[in-house]
């Protein structure tokens, strides 16, 4: 980047820093997209004459609220909600809810503000949002998540509907939680709509919606291997996070050739250099998804390694899939990952990577399929719960899955013509401005909105 633009990116980010003080996710995920869109917008002035980026990085409206609720032993609990309406220039809010302790502004920002640019790949007709609480789910009691859930949807309830804000899932927030959160909803609008997506398959829920983010991961990363004319067939491959996204990238991986050699959670990892087949691979579904126990319990029963308060970046691979959490991949996990011959990360969770470690990846020229690109099959799936629940309809799984499959090729085609450089796909720069012109020019034909 010249001098010239990299002092426009210094003084756009002074002004975001100064007004947003403090929120140093959503400070990350705005410098990441405008290194990318600074140079185009000046290329294209009539964004920069709208101020479509100033506009983009202030959410459209945020909602903040209490929480209160009774936990089992009858006293009185606390917590913060939050809904970030981050951009509707191209359909209604659409983004998960994260339950975690560490849920605050700054991070749903950045995740809301991803999730616009995300959305516009998909090519759906979805705007961004996100939102959550700081609640921790872990621990608790079902009864307690129930209370939690109800009394969080009896405020949320209000600003959301399904032509409005279409909340889903995301860290803490699975298949348990979005049925109590349905439940109140219902229960207090008396509309049985789709308001929620990743709903129970008997009560207007999408086939393939559990499997979409982690399939969609792998059928991104099968792309970017395609164009090296390479595959998944006898690749190694390690896996961070043991939760939705993390399990059904396994199993895809495992279908198609490759060996995951390892899993995680927040307290440490496991590494089985056999490979996590079908069989473990159920035992540790019903571990975090029934049971809700640690991945160490893996290392106990198939006699694999733990390796306490520690991530998998160390292991000898060939692709990397981080399906955990935000910066989980700093500079020194990048450069080791690189240095063992993996040569392919491609993003399930959300900005898993430090701007150091993307820095090393660009440097390195490896295959690198950034979040808001690698990981939109779960809020396309998404979309196209909303379309069924919109027809009263409901598609097969091969339906789903086909067109899963299509949006991702969709995806990466779109970011090989806007990313492709000298002998270099540059995916951060091709997701960032592939995503970001359809909700310019929506912005744009829709007015000083
Ligand atoms: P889950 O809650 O199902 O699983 C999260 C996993 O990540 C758990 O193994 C959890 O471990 C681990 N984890 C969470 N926080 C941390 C942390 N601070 N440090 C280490 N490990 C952590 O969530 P999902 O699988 O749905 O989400 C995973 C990622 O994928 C997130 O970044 C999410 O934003 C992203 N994503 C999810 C989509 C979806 O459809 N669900 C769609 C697109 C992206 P533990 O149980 O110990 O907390
Ligand atoms: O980050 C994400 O894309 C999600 N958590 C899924 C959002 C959705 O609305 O399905």
């Amino acid at each position: 980047m010249t001098n010239v633009m990299e002092q426009k990116v210094q003084s756009f980010m002074a002004r975001v820093i100064a007004k947003n003080s403090g929120e140093v996710e959503f400070h990350q995920a705005v410098h990441e997209v405008v290194e990318s869109l600074i140079p185009f917008v000046e290329d294209n002035p009539q964004y920069k004459e709208a101020k479509i980026l100033e506009r983009m990085v202030e959410p459209e409206r945020v909602i903040l609220f209490r929480v209160p609720w009774i936990n089992d032993k009858g006293g009185v609990e606390l917590n913060k909600g939050y809904r970030i309406e981050m951009n509707s220039a191209i359909g209604p809010y659409k983004g998960g809810l994260r339950f975690h302790p560490t849920v605050n502004l700054g991070i749903l920002k950045f995740l809301a503000f991803e999730q616009v640019l995300k959305n516009s790949l998909t090519t759906l007709p979805m705007g961004g949002g996100k939102g959550g609480s700081d609640f921790d789910p872990k621990g608790k009691s079902d009864n307690e998540v129930m209370r939690f859930c109800q009394s969080f949807m009896t405020e949320l309830q209000r600003h959301i509907g399904p032509d409005t804000d279409v909340p889903a899932g995301d860290i803490g927030v699975g298949g348990r939680e979005i049925g109590y959160l349905f439940g109140q909803y219902k229960r207090l609008r008396n509309e049985f709509t789709g308001v929620l997506t990743g709903k129970g398959l008997e009560w207007g829920g999408s086939l393939i919606r559990p499997e979409a983010t982690g399939y969609g991961n792998v059928y991104f990363a099968q792309e970017m291997l395609g164009t090296r004319k390479d595959s998944f067939k006898g690749k190694l491959v390690a896996i961070s996070g043991s939760g939705n996204v993390a399990q059904y990238a396994t199993e895809k991986v495992n279908n198609l050739g490759g060996k995951v050699v390892t899993l995680s959670d927040s307290t440490g990892f496991i590494y089985d250099p056999d490979g996590i087949d079908a069989e473990k691979l159920a035992w540790v579904m019903e571990l975090k998804n029934v049971k809700r126990g640690r991945i160490k319990e893996y290392a106990d029963k198939f006699g694999a390694q733990y390796f306490e308060s520690e991530r998998p970046w160390g292991i000898k691979v060939d692709v990397a899939l981080p399906c955990a959490t935000q910066n989980e991949i700093n500079d020194e996990d990048a450069q080791t990952l690189i240095d063992n011959g993996c040569f392919c990360i491609s993003e399930g969770a959300n900005m898993p990577s430090t701007p150091e470690a993307i820095k090393i990846y660009i440097d390195s020229k490896i295959l690198y399929g950034p979040g808001k690109a690698a990981n939109a099959g779960g809020v396309a799936v998404s979309g196209l719960e909303m379309s069924q629940n919109s027809m009263r309809l409901s598609w097969s799984r091969e339906e789903v899955d086909t067109k899963l499959q299509s949006i991702m090729v969709n995806i990466h085609e779109n970011c090989m013509k806007w990313g492709t450089e000298e002998e270099f796909i540059n995916y951060v720069k091709g997701a960032n401005i592939a995503g970001f012109v359809k909700v310019a020019d929506a912005m744009l034909a829709q007015g000083v909105v």
